[in-house]
């Protein structure tokens, strides 16, 4: 009997060690250069006739390269850009962010009152509840498409609670 655990320790090594190799192997396709990953999607339901709505998204560059954001595009908005909030004399503004790169390892986490996607003129108004596909399209990692889930209007976070550790490194 004892014997026989002698023998059977270094199989369940070998075995160990093979499985260790294969974890290394996904994991350096996951480090590709160009590798971004958009999570943590939502975006503001609108009131009837808005023209233009919120969405935000967090973009993580998993590769190790920097990337460059090169467009947005929606199936609900004709257009859609990057928008900065300002403060000038105590009064909050939104201007295009037209160069957005992001750094290796570099998350960007998109908010109400900060970086934002900009979706305008709107196809027809958002609605709590629904969900809408942002396209983000990278130099590199080319196009990425999230489903965006509507809070309701002037909402300061997603309806939901977000799971932060599905997507993590
Ligand atoms: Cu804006």
């Amino acid at each position: 009997m004892e014997t026989s655990m002698r023998y059977a320790l270094p199989a369940i090594t070998a075995l160990a060690l093979t499985a260790t190799a294969a974890f290394f192997l996904v994991r350096a396709a996951d480090a590709a250069p160009g590798d971004v990953v958009v999570t943590s999607a939502w975006a503001r339901a609108t009131p009837p006739g808005a023209k233009v709505a919120g969405a935000y998204v967090t973009v993580q560059n998993r590769g190790s390269e920097p990337d460059r954001l090169v467009s947005i595009a929606s199936p609900v908005a004709a257009d859609a850009m990057v928008h900065e909030t300002v403060e000038e004399n105590g009064i909050a503004s939104m201007r295009p962010l037209p160069d957005i790169i992001i750094a290796p390892g570099a998350s960007l986490d998109m908010t109400p009152g900060g970086i934002h996607v900009m979706l305008m003129e709107l196809k027809a108004p958002l609605k709590a509840g629904e969900q809408i596909a942002v396209t983000l399209t990278f130099e590199k990692a080319g196009s990425v498409t999230a489903q965006a889930a509507v809070a309701p209007i002037g909402a300061e976070a997603p309806a939901m609670p977000m799971d932060h550790t599905t997507h993590k490194m």
